[in-house]
């Protein structure tokens, strides 16, 4: 309850900040787009990771609100580093499956790239399998509807959700994101080989980009390369930064 109201505090202060993370072409080692991450210091708690106030944000009907916050800076920021001269070819925002039940989700992302001059193929969603499994026809006209703006949806986690993959063809998914409970031991462990390398095959049979997380070795990023992973984000390229930091990143990177 206490965070609760921080959190409400927070939104009203602007208190949550966005780190930013690469994601890289396997192939050729150049930046393909990059994620928006959320962090939020509270003063007294300090740094609250997002696996503890987004859930609870879900909870308590605030996520919507926070994830249009982050759209809109997201984008804002990937504006603005291109008005500097910045190459950065794309940006990813996670989206919490509660952001779905608000209708005006479409022509919010619409408006957002609008304003920022960002074409929609720039813009990537991350959804969960979790959202793919709920069966609302409000669900898949706002899939569709943001696929047809031309946005590209990605399913974050793959593999760690439901069994069921039916979703991959009913829905207009452009990417598939191994979670990184599979890259982590890959060079460790012989059992995840045979399973990441399953699911790309499924993201490439299907057509669709797949990109690695969690990528924390070299090793790892070799063995993704050789079994087809055409992309790769990790703390082996580099870690969450702000932004003046990344910017610093991609001009040391190129
Ligand atoms: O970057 P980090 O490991 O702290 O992120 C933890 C979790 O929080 C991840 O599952 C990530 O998807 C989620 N997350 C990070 N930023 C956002 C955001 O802006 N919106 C939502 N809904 N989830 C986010
Ligand atoms: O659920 P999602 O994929 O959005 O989670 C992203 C989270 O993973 C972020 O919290 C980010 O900080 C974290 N992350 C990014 N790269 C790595 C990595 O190489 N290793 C680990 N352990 N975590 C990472
Ligand atoms: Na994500
Ligand atoms: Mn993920």
């Amino acid at each position: 309850l206490e965070m609760e109201a921080a959190l409400r505090e927070a939104l009203d202060r602007g208190d949550f900040t966005l780190h930013y993370q690469p994601q890289i072409r396997l192939e050729t080692q150049r930046l393909h787009r990059v994620e928006a991450l959320i962090r939020w210091t509270h003063a007294r708690w300090g740094a609250v990771s997002p696996m503890e106030f987004i859930p609870l944000a879900e909870e308590c009907g605030l996520v919507g609100q926070i994830d249009r916050w982050v759209l809109e800076n997201a984008v804002a920021q990937l504006a603005r580093w291109r008005a500097d001269g910045l190459v950065v070819p794309g940006m990813a925002v996670n989206l919490s499956p509660e952001r779905f039940a608000h209708g005006d989700l479409v022509e919010q992302v619409r408006h957002v790239l609008a304003v920022a001059r960002v074409p929609p193929g720039d813009l990537t969603l991350e959804i969960t399998e979790r959202l793919m499994m709920i069966e609302e026809v409000s669900v898949h006209d706002t899939l569709d509807a943001l696929s047809d703006l031309g946005v590209t949806l990605s399913i974050d986690d793959f593999g760690t959700g439901y069994s069921s993959l039916s979703y991959l063809k009913r829905f207009p998914v452009g990417e598939l994101k191994i979670d990184r409970s599979f890259v982590k031991e890959l060079d460790i462990d012989a059992a995840n080989r045979p399973l990441v390398r399953a699911m790309i095959q499924i993201g490439q049979s299907l057509g669709l980009t797949v990109i690695a997380e969690g990528v924390e070795r070299e090793t790892q990023s070799r063995m993704l390369k050789a079994d087809g992973c055409c992309m790769g984000q990790g703390y082996h390229y580099a870690r969450p930064m702000p932004p003046d930091a990344f910017a610093d990143w991609l001009h040391a990177w190129n």
